[in-house]
């Protein structure tokens, strides 16, 4: 019997008052930003999954080729009965991991994470299909939000693939980290998926892409926020903007004012004015050194147990336990 629930971690209103709370905050600093989770509604769900199709945009194919190759230590060096993945998407990349750890007889129990409830939906239902047996309970919420891993049957493989770790601030990964080493017990473990430092050339062209599929997906967060909080955002009056932050070793996305304007927030009775040139920094994605990830995972009270790369080194997938 196969079962599969989609629990909303927040009710609809909070996620409401989150983006009203982020919106202000970014929106009023200087320079302004936006966090980068508000990207990922069914639109931006959908022109992600085309990016990871794009042919610039190397970090899904080198970790899934990584997947694939160690798929099978991982399940045997787990042992997991349960997997829980945060930011879990279309769990496409995953299904090498549940092939994997059903192989190896464990697995019970898929918990996939994700702010997009649409990609939830869609992901989940496809995997019902696939795997008659597995119990798959989603959870629309963001990773920042405790999963409550006490009832999960041990042990526990947590998984936090596609380089969205590098999303956070190394401020926020120092916070974030310890609390998923305080979710898991002895015997758990840790599967992280980080994109690598490399030529700048390449970096920058991932996310800049030539058919404009990453710029329409940068801007569709100014169509959530004119969807959501009643704003008047001119998707046309900014350029997408990659570019590559060397003294921090991460790429940043912005949108780029074409010209001075104003636009209106009803739902926060706001009015933010942009000068030509001016830009909103909507996400960063740090890229790593083996020497960091180390780092990063022992100050969180982490032990680095496996480093894996891609034949060309581009990517990282990093097994660890608490
Ligand atoms: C969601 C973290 C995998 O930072 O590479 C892709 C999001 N942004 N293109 C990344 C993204 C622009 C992506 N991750």
């Amino acid at each position: 019997m196969s079962t599969f629930n989609v629990t909303r971690h927040l009710p609809a209103d909070d996620s409401a008052a989150a983006l009203r709370h982020d919106v202000l905050s970014g929106l009023t600093d200087s320079p302004k930003w936006l966090p980068p989770k508000w990207f990922y509604d069914a639109r931006g769900s959908e022109l992600f999954e085309e990016i990871t199709r794009l042919p610039e945009y190397y970090p899904t194919r080198a970790e899934r080729e990584i997947l694939a190759v160690r798929a099978k230590d991982i399940a045997a060096l787990t042992g997991a009965r349960t997997l829980v993945e945060l930011g879990s998407g279309s769990s496409e990349k995953t299904r090498l991991l549940i092939d994997a750890l059903r192989a190896h007889g464990t697995l019970r129990q898929y918990t996939p994470v994700d702010v997009s409830e649409s990609a939830l939906r869609q992901a989940g239902e496809a995997l019902l299909a696939d795997y008659p047996d597995l119990t798959v309970h989603a959870l629309a919420a963001d990773f920042n939000q405790p999963i409550g891993l006490d009832e999960a049957d041990a042990p526990v493989l947590l998984a936090f693939l596609g380089g969205t770790l590098g999303n956070l601030l190394p401020q926020e990964r120092a916070a974030f980290l310890p609390t998923l080493r305080g979710d898991l017990r002895p015997g758990d473990a840790l599967l992280l998926g980080t994109d690598l430092v490399k030529d700048e050339a390449t970096l920058v062209a991932a996310y800049d892409d030539s058919a404009g599929v990453t710029a329409a997906f940068n801007k569709n967060v100014l169509t959530v926020i004119n969807r959501e909080l009643g704003a008047d955002f001119d998707p046309d009056a900014f350029d997408h903007v990659a570019l590559w932050n060397a003294e921090q070793e991460w790429i940043e996305m912005r949108l780029r004012a074409r010209h001075t304007h104003t636009v209106k927030i009803r739902a926060l009775d706001l009015a933010v004015s942009f000068e030509r040139g001016e830009d909103l920094r909507t996400e960063i994605s740090a890229k790593f050194r083996e020497e960091t990830i180390r780092a990063e995972l022992a100050a969180a009270g982490f032990t680095l147990s496996h480093c894996w790369t891609d034949p060309a080194h581009r990517f990282a997938l990093s097994l660890a336990v608490p």
